[in-house]
Order: structure tokens, then sequence, then C-alpha cells
């Protein structure tokens, strides 16, 4: 992934917008779910932590990462929701399914946050195998849930302040 061998949680605390007022949706897929529900709560408590209300965050599930475009899609259309964080884990397997999931959701969210005008956060692993998921879920390389809140929160500030 492309941050990979750098903690990108480490963001300068004084350009992290404050959170108060916005509301998020997360959709988090289920297959490796160890992973997906570590990004889960690292993304909470980033939003959490940054103003955003515990009532102002919804997360739904899905089966896989190949859903998580739907997900995000029936989270923007309902109009008090400001922005979309996906969170995914996809492993680099034997078959070519790697591949056809990367690409569905990296083109589906761009399709869906441009569609709606909101923000959807692409917060997908996807890496070779689990140690190297296991690193960026809270491990050496931070937690890439920390990172899909603050880019959720500095692109839905964006857009307010326009
Ligand atoms: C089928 C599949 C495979 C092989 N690998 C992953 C994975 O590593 N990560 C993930 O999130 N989902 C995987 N899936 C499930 C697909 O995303 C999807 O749920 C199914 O193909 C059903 O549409």
């Amino acid at each position: 992934m492309s941050s990979a061998n750098k903690n990108l949680s480490q963001f300068e605390a004084n350009v992290i917008p404050n959170g108060s007022g916005m509301r998020i949706g997360i959709v988090v897929a289920e297959w490796n779910i160890a992973i997906t529900g570590a990004l889960r709560d690292a993304a909470v408590k980033t939003l959490l932590g940054n103003g955003v209300l515990e009532k102002d965050i919804l997360i739904k599930y899905v089966p896989g990462s190949f859903e998580l475009t739907f997900g995000a899609q029936l989270l923007c259309e309902d109009k008090s929701i400001d922005g979309v964080i996906t969170l995914g884990c996809v492993i680099q397997g034997e078959t070519r399914h790697f591949d056809f999931i990367c690409d569905a959701v990296a083109n589906g969210v761009t399709t869906v946050s441009l569609k709606y005008n909101k923000p959807v956060i692409f917060g997908v692993l996807t890496t070779n195998d689990l140690q190297q998921a296991q690193e960026r879920a809270g491990g050496k390389h931070g937690n890439k849930g920390d990172e899909a809140g603050f880019t959720a929160l500095k692109m839905i500030a964006l857009k307010k302040g326009l």
C-alpha cells in the first residue's frame, strides 16, 4: 500500500480540524475482521478524540471489501452524513481475487465520492500477507484507521470551508 514503511498516523495535532457537528459513516468489511476491527476502533478513537460525538458516528458492516462501495453509497444517500470511511483488508492470495477486489473498491469509492460530492475515505489495507496487515493495524507502521479518521476530518472540513 501507499503508506508502506511509513507511519502516517503521526499527523501534526494543530492541523487536525475539530469534528464537532460532523456526522460520519464508517463501513467495515467483515473479511479479516481481526484487522478491520482494529482499523475501526482506531478510526472511532480518532474521531471521538477530535470532537465528533458518538451519536454522530454511524457504523455499518458488509461481508467483504468488495461490498464497501455499496455500503458507502447507502450511507452517502443519507443527507445527514458528511462523509464516509471505508475500512477493509485485502490480503494477496494465490487467486486473482486480490486485483479484482482492490481495483473495484478503489474505483468504486472514488465514483461514489464524486457522485454524492462527499468525501469517501479509502481505508483499505492491501498487503502481501497477514503480518503486513497487522503492522498497519496497530503495529510498527501505525494504524491505517487513525489515518482514515484524520483524513475524513480534513476532507469534511475542506468542503465545509468552501
Ligand atoms: C473472496 C475474497 C477473498 C478471496 N479475499 C478477500 C480479502 O482478502 N479481503 C476482503 O475484504 N474480502 C475478500 N474476499 C471477499 C470479497 O470482498 C467479497 O465479499 C466476495 O467476493 C463476495 O462478493
